[in-house]
């Protein structure tokens, strides 16, 4: 089998992590673009020096020139300025879909077979333009958020109830803004329904709903707390471990079923946007998008969060 190639578009926080963790588990080689002259380059060089340290041999390179990323099996984009404290994602609209038009005119040049997962924000806007200006199937642009919401409401759970995070399932779906839809009466721990497990921890299920509602609000505003500590950009490791999992499920056909940013075509009555639902991710990108029934609740909320995907992506002009 040929080794696969993958290219990162944007080499900031989320870039570097990005490159070490392709390179920590050999998932091909690794090509770095970003227009700073030199980061790219150091960070891929830092990268490769150590790999007789932690074993690994793929070749990494940074560039500042398109031409390299050809051939990409993988288009990773972080290009764009992350947020500062008191932003909305939303904020970053203007600037970021400047960037990214540049970006995607480069990978339609240059990478026209590959598989593009964009992480910049604003997530649904910035997969819906990369997708147009592309022009590539809609199979093969998918934008990341849902892993990571969904990995945060996770551990959110998991630390309530004092139970390993590896034995909690727990998803959410919709846009990745402040209406994002955690799906509460699916996140379970080994498949016991949570609610019922907090029920049991407080004796009363009035608590029991307080207690998850706080843990959906936090869920909410995850990405908001971590920017308010680090006051100089915003999350980086973890949207960095949720794209690689997209992309290890493509680049090695694994058939996983991630919460993935996809153009919906009438799945949960959504037609025509990009919005966060579970997706089978293999070799052809985004292979099937899984449906269920939403219940009343969890329809208006998915409704809520669609609204808001449609009035970000409208301002897009
Ligand atoms: O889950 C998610 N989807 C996210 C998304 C979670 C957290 C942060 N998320 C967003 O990712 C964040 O709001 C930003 O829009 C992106 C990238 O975040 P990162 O923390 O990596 O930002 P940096 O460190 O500022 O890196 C951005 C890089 C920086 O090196 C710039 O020089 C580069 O983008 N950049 C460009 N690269 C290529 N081409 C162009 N035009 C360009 N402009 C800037």
């Amino acid at each position: 089998m040929a080794r696969k190639k993958i290219s990162l578009i944007g080499g900031g926080q989320i870039g570097g992590v990005l490159a070490q963790l392709c390179a920590l588990r050999e998932l091909g080689d690794v090509v770095l673009f970003d227009i700073v002259e030199g980061l790219p380059q150091g960070k891929m060089l830092d990268i490769a020096e150590v790999g007789p340290v932690d074993r690994y041999d793929v070749n990494l390179k940074g560039t500042n020139s398109y031409e390299d990323i050809k051939d990409s099996d993988i288009v990773i984009v972080t290009a764009g300025l992350p947020r500062k404290p008191g932003m909305s994602r939303d904020d970053l609209i203007e600037v970021n879909s400047k960037i990214m038009t540049s970006v995607a005119e480069g990978i339609k040049t240059y990478a026209p077979n590959s598989i593009i997962i964009v992480i910049s924000n604003p997530l649904d806007a910035m997969v819906t333009l990369c997708q147009k200006i592309t022009g590539f199937p809609y199979n093969r642009v998918i934008g990341q958020a849902g892993v990571l919401d969904s990995a945060r409401f996770a551990t959110f759970i998991a630390w309530e109830l004092g139970v390993s995070v590896k034995d909690v399932t727990a998803m959410t779906l919709g846009g990745h803004g402040d209406d994002m839809v955690p799906l509460v009466r699916y996140a379970s721990v080994n498949g016991i329904p949570v609610m019922e497990l907090l029920e049991q921890k407080y004796n009363d299920a009035e608590k029991a709903k307080e207690v998850m509602a706080a843990m959906v609000k936090r869920t909410r505003g995850a990405g908001g707390e971590v920017v308010a500590l680090l006051k100089t950009g915003s999350a980086f490791y973890s949207p960095a471990s949720s794209a690689i999992a997209m992309a290890e499920s493509i680049l090695k056909d694994q058939k996983r079923v991630l919460p993935t940013c996809c153009f919906l075509q009438g799945e949960f009555g959504v037609n025509g946007f990009y919005v966060g639902v579970p997706a089978v991710l293999g070799e052809k990108g985004v292979e099937n998008i899984i449906q269920f029934k939403l219940d009343a609740e969890e329809q208006a909320m998915m409704d809520k969060s669609v609204a808001a995907v449609k009035e970000l992506v409208g301002s897009m002009k």
